[in-house]
């Protein structure tokens, strides 16, 4: 039977590319994200591919996020396979000058965002004893840089919880695991300097930066192992860059 995968944050960059990467794949999916508008034009693009159905909610939004998971169809009410993808930074300021509404966010999203979501999905899982979670961390969630405070602190919460779910969903045999990139050209720039676009297109300039469809490719890779193969966690770069602050611009 085909698989379906419920992606969060597939409106753009690393959800959006891993949506048309499992759509090619035949894997039949429930895309989400706030922006209803692109999650219908997607759904128009990947129907021809797979089965599609959106559902648009903030997962700040804890009633809505429960309620609009139960909501789902009974042809789209099993869900195989979870990628815990939406998340952004917001802002990049010191913590003596950061904004505590930037702080809200990040915490609501990437944190809390990801445990509505991952309850809402997980009883169906333990129940059927079969499931696989990815969760996008980030190489700000193994390493702190400065400015980076409240959303290093976000993403070492999700690299903590990618080990938590693992052994807690050990018994029930669910897969977990996490990707954690590095610098990846998508809007997350943009969100980070509030659509300042000459600031966040800086961040990629003078080297190669990873592009959503390198980190699509591995995550397809991780899903599309035999059940008895769970990738834990994996780091991946652009090879211009050796760490969160040692970027080559010269290569
Ligand atoms: P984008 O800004 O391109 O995509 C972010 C996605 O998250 C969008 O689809 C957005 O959808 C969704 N999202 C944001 N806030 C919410 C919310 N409150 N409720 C629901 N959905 C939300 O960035 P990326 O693709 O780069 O980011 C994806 C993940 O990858 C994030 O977790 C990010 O932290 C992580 N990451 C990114 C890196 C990079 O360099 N780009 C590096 C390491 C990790 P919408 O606005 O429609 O709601
Ligand atoms: C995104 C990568 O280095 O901007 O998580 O934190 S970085």
């Amino acid at each position: 039977m085909k698989k379906t995968a419920l992606i969060t944050g597939a409106t753009s960059g690393i959800g959006k590319a891993t949506a048309e990467l499992f759509a090619d794949n035949g894997i039949r999916l429930i895309i989400c994200g706030r922006r209803a508008d692109r999650l219908e034009t997607l759904k128009t693009q990947l129907s021809e591919k797979t089965d599609v159905h959106t559902l648009s909610f903030d997962v700040r939004d804890k009633k809505d996020v429960f309620a609009k998971i139960e909501s789902l169809p009974e042809d789209f009410a099993q869900v195989d396979i979870l990628v815990n993808n939406a998340g952004n930074a917001h802002g990049l300021s010191s913590i003596q000058d950061g904004d505590v509404d930037d702080w809200d966010a990040m915490i609501d999203i990437n944190v809390k965002g990801l445990l509505y979501v991952s309850k809402a999905i997980i009883a169906q899982m333990t129940e059927r004893k079969s499931g696989h979670i990815i969760n996008i961390g980030s190489i700000a969630g193994k390493d702190v840089y400065p400015n980076g405070n409240v959303y290093n602190a976000s993403k070492f919460a999700v690299n903590a919880l990618n080990e938590a779910m693992r052994y807690d969903l050990n018994e029930f045999g669910i897969r977990v695991g996490a990707v954690h990139p590095g610098l990846v050209h998508t809007e997350f720039s943009e969100v980070r300097f509030k659509g300042d676009t000459e600031k966040a297109e800086g961040v990629y300039q003078g080297y190669t930066p990873l592009y959503a469809e390198d980190i699509a490719d591995v995550i397809f890779f991780m899903i599309s192992r035999r059940s008895s193969v769970n990738i834990a966690d994996l780091v991946i770069y652009p090879t211009a860059q050796a760490s969160a602050t040692i970027v080559n611009k010269n290569l």
